[in-house]
Order: C-alpha cells, then sequence, then structure tokens
C-alpha cells in the first residue's frame, strides 16, 4: 500500500544559498518518495493566503515577507507515517533546538530562517499540497 502525504517548500534562503541538492538528498535518503515538485516564488498575496492560520500570531507580517522574497522549492512527499515522521526529519521550529543529524540543525540559520516547512497535520497536508500542485504534477 502507498504511504501517506506530507508537503514540505525549501525556504528562500536554503534556495538562495544552493541548498536545494542537500536538502532534497537528506529527503529522500529519509525514506521520503518525491511525489511532486517544484520551484517557484509566493506573491506577499499568496505567501499571506499560505500562512493565513498564523495571521493573528506576532511573527505572521515578517513571514509572510521573508516567505516571499526569493523562490522556494515545494513538494509532496509520500511515506508512511509521512507528516510525523518528516517533522521528526526536519526537527524542531527553532535551529537552536533541532536535534543532531535533522535537516534544520544543518541547514537552518535562524527560527524565522529555517530551511524547511513541514506539515502539521494530515488534512493541512492534503491543503498545502493542492495549494501547488494540480492532480497532473503528481506522479
Ligand atoms: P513550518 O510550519 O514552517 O514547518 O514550521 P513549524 O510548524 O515548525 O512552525 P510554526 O509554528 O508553524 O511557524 C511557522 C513558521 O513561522 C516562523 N516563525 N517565526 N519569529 C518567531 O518567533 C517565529 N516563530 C515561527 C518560522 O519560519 C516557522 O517555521
Ligand atoms: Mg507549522
Amino acid at each position: 500500500m502507498a504511504g501517506n502525504i506530507t508537503f514540505t517548500m525549501i525556504k528562500p534562503d536554503a534556495v538562495a544559498d544552493n541548498h536545494i541538492g542537500g536538502i532534497t538528498q537528506m529527503i529522500e535518503e529519509g525514506g521520503f518518495r518525491i511525489v511532486a515538485m517544484k520551484k517557484t516564488r509566493l506573491s506577499e498575496e499568496r505567501a499571506g493566503k499560505f500562512y493565513e492560520v498564523h495571521k493573528e500570531r506576532p511573527f505572521y507580517n515578517d513571514l509572510v515577507k521573508y516567505m516571499s522574497k526569493g523562490p522556494i522549492v515545494a513538494m509532496i512527499l509520500e511515506k508512511d507515517n509521512a507528516v510525523e515522521d518528516f517533522r521528526a526529519l526536519i526537527g524542531a521550529t527553532n535551529p537552536e533546538q533541532a536535534a543532531e543529524g535533522t535537516i534544520r540543525k544543518k541547514y537552518a540559520k535562524s527560527i524565522e530562517s529555517n530551511a524547511v516547512h513541514g506539515s502539521d497535520s494530515n488534512e493541512n497536508a492534503q491543503i498545502e499540497g493542492d495549494f501547488f500542485f494540480a492532480a497532473d504534477e503528481r506522479f
């Protein structure tokens, strides 16, 4: 049986610093299969929509500006227990608390510039994947 899915973005600084390959390698070596993948740039408006769940949080405006400042790489990933296992692979939101061997430990620069996004539930994984990818872009 196919595993379930999660959604990730490689954030603007990590793309600008040429870490697409390194991060994608950690994802594949972590047992995830790439179902869909694209490099794109979010407008402020679209970043605001993506992060709408955080709109009451104090960091919302900065986050929206940060996520729209340059291209990102969006991916849908498949694995058994994908959401939880991917959050384990990326590590804590704050890189100072991220465990050894995690993507954020290796590539994050700060709590905002923390290299990658990972969905926090199966429901949000579906919503976030649908935000970026049509059915004919998934394999
Ligand atoms: P993500 O959604 O990006 O996978 O990260 P997360 O679940 O670990 O963290 P979340 O609470 O959902 O926050 C989303 C993103 O907002 C930025 N953030 N900044 N300045 C701050 O205190 C702060 N807190 C969060 C981070 O870029 C975080 O990934
Ligand atoms: Mg989150």
